[in-house]
This record gives C-alpha cells, sequence and structure tokens, in this order.
C-alpha cells in the first residue's frame, strides 16, 4: 500500500492496474462482457492520476487487487478458450492478448523497480555474481557496423505494439559501437577522471540537472573512501563488480559519459541496425542470434522468473552465443541502452489500439531506449522493441554503451589523450 517514491505507484496499484487493463481489452473489448467493477476504472486510469497521486485513492487493499486479478484472468482464460483469432484488427494473430500480456510483464519490471528503490528487507537472498566470460578479456573494445540501407521496425511482428511499426528502410553511414555494456569499472574511470566535475562533457541541460540535482555517480552508489564504491542492490550493500554493465543512469550522465571518452551515444537507427542486421542475407532479424526465441543460453532475460535469481546484469562480454552479426555482445537482455534519439513516430505510424500507449509521449522530452533488462520478459523484448523515458531518469534498469563514427577520426576526449 505504501508509495516509496514518488516516482513510483504503491505496489497494489500496478497489481489491480494490471488486471484492470486485463479486464478493459479482453473482457469487454473482446469479450463484450459488462464491467465488473466501472467505479473503480477512473482509479486506475493512468491519465487521471499521476504517480504522485495514487496513494492517496481508495484503491482496492492487496487482498482485494488479488482476488479481483484472479477473477479477471479465470474468465480471460475462458474467453481464450472460445476465441477465434480473426475477424478484426484486434484479434488477428491474438495480438489483443499479446498487447495485455505485454503490459503486465512491463508493470512487472516497474514493479521491481519500485522494489529496487524502496527500503527494507531485501528482496531476494543473496547470490554470487556471475562468474565473467572465458574470452571478455580478448574482445575488441568496439565493433563495425558497416554503411548501409537496412530495414528497421517492422510490419509482420504480430505482437510488435504500434511505435515498431511499419517496417521502413534506413541509410546508416559506417560507425563503430562497444562490444558490450559500459562497465561500471569504466564508469568508476570517468568519476575518478572528474567526469562530474566538468561542465564541458555535459550538455548545457545535463549541466544544469547535475548541478541542481547534485549527481556525483549512478543512483544507489556511495563513496566508501579511497576511490572504491559500493551500492545498493535490493536492499543490500555491496562493492560494486567492475565487470558488470552500469546500471541506474540517466540520460544525461550516459550522454556525459561518451563525450568524456571520445565517443558518443548511437543513434536509435544505429542501435537496431547493430542488434538486427544480417550483411549474409541483408535481411533484418528479429533478434540479434537470429529469429528463434531467447533462452537463458542467449540473454539476461526473464530474471523474475527464473530460479537462480540474481536480478542482475551479467559481466560485460556474456553471452557469446547471443551476439550479433557483428559481433556485438548483450544487445537484449541485462540493461536497457540510452540511445541518442527522441522518441519519435517511424514514417507512416498509425496509434493503435490506444494513443496513449505511445503517440502522447512522441517529442523531444523523452529519448529511446533499447535492448531491455534483466528484468524484461521474453514476451516484451525484440530488436525491434522501443522504451522511453525522460533525461532525468535513472531508477529505471538503465545502462549505455558508446559509438562512434567509422568516416571521422574520433576526436580525443578525455584529458589524459591531450596531455
Ligand atoms: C513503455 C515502459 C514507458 O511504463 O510507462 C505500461 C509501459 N504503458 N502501461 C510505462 C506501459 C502503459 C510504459 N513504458
Ligand atoms: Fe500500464
Amino acid at each position: 500500500m505504501r508509495q516509496h517514491s514518488p516516482l513510483m505507484s504503491p505496489l497494489v496499484w500496478d497489481l489491480a492496474h494490471i488486471a484492470n487493463q486485463e479486464e478493459l481489452w479482453l473482457l469487454r473489448n473482446v469479450g463484450g462482457i459488462e464491467p465488473m467493477h466501472p467505479e473503480i476504472d477512473p482509479l486506475y486510469d493512468a491519465f487521471e492520476h499521476p504517480r504522485a497521486e495514487r496513494p492517496s485513492l481508495p484503491l482496492l487493499a492487496p487482498a482485494q487487487a488479488r482476488s479481483y486479478g484472479h477473477e479477471v484472468r479465470g474468465r480471460v482464460l475462458d474467453l481464450l478458450e472460445s476465441t477465434r483469432f480473426s475477424g478484426s484488427r484486434l484479434l488477428t494473430d491474438g495480438f489483443a492478448f499479446g498487447m495485455v500480456a505485454q503490459h503486465e510483464v512491463q508493470h512487472d519490471e516497474t514493479m521491481l523497480i519500485t522494489h529496487q528503490l524502496r527500503t527494507g528487507a531485501p528482496v531476494l537472498p543473496a547470490a554470487p555474481p556471475a562468474p565473467a566470460p572465458a574470452d571478455a578479456l580478448r574482445l575488441p573494445a568496439e565493433v563495425l557496423v558497416p554503411g548501409g540501407p537496412f530495414t528497421m521496425g517492422t510490419s509482420t511482428d504480430p505482437w510488435a505494439l504500434d511505435n515498431e511499426r511499419p517496417a521502413h528502410t534506413v541509410d546508416v553511414p559506417s560507425f563503430y559501437l562497444d562490444t558490450t555494456p559500459v562497465t561500471c569499472g569504466a564508469y568508476a574511470a570517468f568519476i575518478a577522471g572528474g567526469g562530474y566535475d566538468e561542465a564541458r562533457w555535459w550538455t548545457e541541460a545535463g549541466w544544469a540537472h547535475r548541478q541542481h540535482a547534485g549527481l556525483v555517480a549512478p543512483l544507489y552508489w556511495s563513496y566508501s573512501g579511497a576511490g572504491q564504491w559500493t551500492r545498493r542492490v535490493f536492499g543490500r550493500t555491496e562493492p560494486i563488480e567492475p565487470a558488470e554493465p552500469v546500471l541506474h543512469v540517466s540520460w544525461y550522465e550516459a550522454d556525459a559519459y561518451a563525450r568524456w571518452a571520445g565517443r558518443r551515444l548511437p543513434t536509435e537507427a544505429e542501435w537496431e541496425k547493430a542488434a538486427r542486421f544480417d550483411p549474409a542475407t541483408g535481411t533484418s532479424r528479429r533478434y540479434p542470434w537470429g529469429d528463434a526465441d531467447p533462452s537463458a543460453a542467449l540473454a539476461n532475460l526473464d530474471q523474475p522468473n527464473l530460479d537462480q535469481q540474481r536480478l542482475r546484469p551479467a559481466p560485460a562480454g556474456s553471452y557469446a552465443a547471443g551476439a550479433a552479426p557483428c559481433g556485438a555482445r548483450q544487445l537484449i537482455g541485462d540493461v536497457w541502452e540510452w540511445t541518442s534519439s527522441d522518441f519519435g513516430p517511424y514514417p507512416g505510424f498509425s496509434a493503435w489500439p490506444y494513443r496513449e500507449y505511445s503517440e502522447v509521449f512522441f517529442g523531444p522530452e523523452c529519448k529511446v531506449l533499447r535492448g531491455g533488462s534483466f528484468a524484461v520478459s521474453h514476451v516484451a523484448c525484440r530488436g525491434t522493441f522501443r522504451n522511453w523515458d525522460y533525461p532525468i531518469r535513472r531508477q529505471i534498469f538503465s545502462g549505455f554503451r558508446t559509438a562512434r563514427s567509422a568516416a571521422v577520426t574520433a576526436a580525443a576526449g578525455r584529458p589524459a589523450e591531450h596531455a
């Protein structure tokens, strides 16, 4: 019931909101069934009540929220048995069911973000971090993605959401992309090198935010002296793992790191080309490794549902089997990756089935994140999937990797290289 941060809903709101959306889209829209509790609809409409307001609403209590969810799910399973996946756009390929399934797992990640924010008992027993991959040290720092057109987005993936559509051709000049996400160790070097102290690495808005918010390190990091950092991970404090991708950085911090390193964030099109383009066939894959569904050997996804729950990214260089044709690893899973791009419509976009999923967020206020985190379900993860948030946000499971244009000689960034 409690609100752990004004940025997040009370967990019990997410629980009943999941059920309410399922009721709206499946029982009412698809099934034509009468509303079960029309009086509660406005409470769970995300656009009627911003997150900060939600704790003061007369929400269903946990037991009521659970029984509402079970009641809806039982009726939905009955409906599913008698539904034919044809006859309307909402039903084709079971889209409405797919959309609702994706909505639920997205809120599962949201709820895990709340668990990371909250204080109190640890979420999980301590599990040792995964070992670093054997070839991590031999991996090239960056990979080349050759220039040329590729197919971005999709018109055929049956459960793709409106913002991933339609497929269209984008010409992406040659560029280099980090083989792995930026690690905690590399990020600690940015901090130690004065990255947070010099305005020249930051955009104007980023520097203003860094000053105003007093940023000195990623969210959840604490300085323990002598160059050492600890961080809070789901209720436990531990030393940072230098080999793990950095988490909980804002777009402004990611962008500043990239400039300090003499590089830049990749555009969204660059990210997707690196993740999907297969030069051997000239086509775009569903995932970096091909079209096969994700598995535990290919990507760090679905962590909330695994038996061996670590609830954290794997060390940089993991998942060799999930590498893209260009050689980049961990594009899917582990950490959401900030791109330089604003969230906008693809050419030919049309809002469907509701404007409030994507369209109302289009514009320069939101930056796109790609690839999915350890907390993302495979149901809501693919090479075309787009996430977005404000550039100051960092309670999300956000990291990044950097890029540079191949045609241009990399400008020396950090002071050491000028010296
Ligand atoms: C795509 C993660 C930005 O949580 O605001 C959940 C997903 N949309 N319910 C969000 C979503 C409606 C959305 N993000
Ligand atoms: Fe929602």
